[in-house]
């Protein structure tokens, strides 16, 4: 059989159903082989690094490998922000790309070019990919491509890359006779698990004011049920990142709000005050800990649960894990789930209710946000949008303050889905991202895209898309008609003085004449008034829909630290600051007497990012 029609059998048979490509000579071979086969298709999306959003989607949403076809030289090139999504959240995803011609191949790098679109994109890429790879001896594809797989599905899932020569993908091969990959067994660490979990449950036992913090690790390892199980358990406030807020729901009983520079809900007084810290699937991110992470869980003893080595070394770790353990985050929830029953564990009722009051009195939705007019308040529109989505719906956020509200302020339902791609976070993932959750999606679950005025601009060409597959995706533009994030990142750091985020130097085009230019249905909402109303009919409408919500130069998104060297439960001025020491069960960093200002860090330390 063709080699090209052996790789897209070998993805069917891996249960690949939707391949995104976009057409180029290099890869024609592979695009001719979709004829001979009805156990797979593709999608044809209008730009490569949209088709890398989709795949990346369809992987965080339905646990399938996301797979992406795409020509040589530009083709390539215009998937590494998608490539660096899936390596920052750990999302096994396959990317395949044309190469040229062998004969018009380079033999050496001081070449630049030789063949038209020749392009060394592995090279490229390897920073960013578990494994990439050109391959150029037809007798070792079954081997590159099983191997591809599995590099890219275990240990820490991450993207892969597999680059094919036009000319190979025409060679004959005969399947029976194609060498496999056999892999290779893995190293235990160096903590042995069911020590770690006596330890664990000792120091529990010992414990005053415990707390679990899960991130993304959980749901990759398929480990939500297990986890949620193991918060019930264990009976101490649970708290999510952001890649984790569909995991610890805001339905969940022992959730209690949402950690980091940005805080949310219970403005990160659980966190900062615990005495006992266990982490699963969580890395510790600056955007987590602040720009101080000695500040960061200060009190507490840590135990951190994770499969990459690199976050469980002491000699790399920005925040000191006092117990590192290598494990899966679902064999571990389950083990330390048995042992936990069986040992029994201690009751903190008076710490569940402390931080329950926390997660209520701080919530980002203020009262006073209602009476706004002129706009729609993001933090009352996030509020309705959550109030009106149901526990099916696949949510699909994008990047800069919109995300921030987003992720501070919506409440999740017990079995929504709510993504973003938090590690790289690039304007225009939700659109194009969105493609895939509703390529996935289940019949009648309805798919929501969240994105602000620049991250639309980013990939406004996939509203095609959506006409060319009937996608039925309900987008809500959060319109404040600038760069959100970046004015606001102005404020604090360069006194006011805006520039390249406008209406200086950026301004969106008209959202509803541009979509109704594509044969797509438009809502706006300017302002409170029809604001429940309007978002009914948006939710409601059966096809593709883009709304363009009114929030002109609302650029503030809080809580927030102010200023990077700070403690994350010091938000002053946000906070007065004799509210955060009356909320703090332990003393304050020596030397974080003096209050941090806005627009200054004290030592030079690197402002706060956008
Ligand atoms: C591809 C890419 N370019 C630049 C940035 C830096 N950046 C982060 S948020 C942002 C502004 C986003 O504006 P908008 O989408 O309107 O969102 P808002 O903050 O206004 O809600 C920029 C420029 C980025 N994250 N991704
Ligand atoms: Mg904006």
């Amino acid at each position: 059989m063709k080699l090209a029609d052996y790789v897209i059998e070998f993805f069917a048979d891996r249960g690949v159903r939707d391949v995104f490509v976009v057409y180029g000579a290099a890869i024609g071979d592979l695009v001719d082989a979709f004829t001979k086969t009805d156990r797979i298709r593709y999608l044809c999306v209008m730009h490569e690094q949209a088709g890398a959003f989709a795949a990346e989607v369809v992987t965080k949403i339905s646990g399938r490998l996301g797979v992406t076809l795409v020509t040589s030289g530009p083709g390539g090139t215009n998937l590494v922000t998608g490539i660096a999504n899936c390596w920052y959240d750990s999302i096994p995803n396959v990317f395949l790309t044309g190469q040229v011609h062998s004969q018009f191949m380079r033999s050496d790098p001081s070449i630049r070019q030789l063949g038209f679109q020749e392009n060394d994109i592995v090279s490229i890429v390897k920073p960013i990919t578990k494994y990439a790879v050109m391959v150029t001896d037809p007798a070792r594809i079954r081997y590159e491509l099983e191997r591809a797989v599995w590099e890219a599905t275990h240990g820490r899932p991450g993207p892969v890359l597999i680059d094919m020569p036009l000319d190979l993908q025409k060679v004959d091969v005969d399947p029976a006779a194609l060498d496999g990959f056999t892999p290779p067994i893995e190293a235990p660490g160096a903590v042995p698990v069911a020590d770690a979990i006596e330890r664990y449950l000792d120091a529990l036992s010992r414990a005053e004011r415990p707390v679990l913090l899960i991130g993304g690790g959980v749901r990759l390892a398929d480990a939500v049920e297990e986890v949620r199980a193991l918060g019930e358990t264990l009976g101490i406030p649970c708290l999510p990142t952001w890649n984790a807020l569909d995991v610890f729901t805001s339905d969940y009983a022992l959730y209690r709000g949402r950690v980091g520079t940005y805080g949310g809900p219970g403005r990160n007084f659980a966190i900062q005050n615990a005495d006992l810290l266990l982490t699963i699937g969580c890395r510790i991110s600056g955007r987590i800990t602040g720009g101080v992470p000695e500040t960061f869980a200060r009190a507490a003893t840590k135990f951190f649960v994770d499969v990459d080595d690199a976050n469980l070394d002491p000699k790399l770790q920005q925040v000191r894990g006092d117990v590192n353990v290598k494990c899966d985050a679902k064999a571990f929830a389950q083990a330390l789930l048995a042992r936990a029953r069986v040992r029994g564990v201690k009751r903190f009722d008076a710490w569940l209710e402390r931080t329950r009051e926390w997660r209520d009195r701080y919530d980002p939705v203020r009262p006073e946000f209602r009476d706004t007019t002129g706009i729609v308040h993001p933090y009352v529109f996030m509020d309705e949008l959550s109030r009106q989505l149901t526990a099916r719906d696949v949510i699909v956020a994008d990047c800069g303050g919109n995300v921030v509200v987003t992720n501070q302020a919506f409440r999740t339902k017990y079995g929504q889905r709510l993504i973003s791609s938090n590690g790289n976070s690039p304007m225009g993932f939700s659109f194009a991202g969105a493609i895939g959750a509703c390529v996935v999606a289940e019949p009648g679950q309805r798919v929501v895209c969240i994105i602000g005025d620049g991250g639309f601009n980013m990939n406004v060409q996939e509203l095609q898309t959506l006409v060319t597959y009937e996608l039925p995706l309900k987008t809500f533009i959060m319109n404040n008609h600038v760069y959100g994030i970046t004015k606001a990142y102005q404020d604090t750091n360069f006194g006011g003085r805006y520039e390249a985020a406008g209406p200086k130097g950026y301004r969106p085009p008209d959202f509803v004449k541009l979509t109704e230019g594509y044969g797509v249905a438009t809502e706006t909402i300017a302002d409170h008034r029809d604001l429940a109303a309007k978002i009914a009919r948006v939710l409601a409408h059966p096809g593709p829909i883009v709304c363009d919500v009114n929030m002109h130069e609302h650029i503030r998104y809080e809580p927030r630290i102010f200023g990077w060297n700070t403690p994350i439960e010091d938000m002053y001025p946000y906070l007065p600051r004799e509210e955060f020491r009356a909320n703090m069960a332990i003393e304050p960093m020596p030397g974080w007497e003096k209050p941090a200002m806005p627009g200054g860090a004290r030592t030079g330390a690197p402002p706060a990012q956008p």
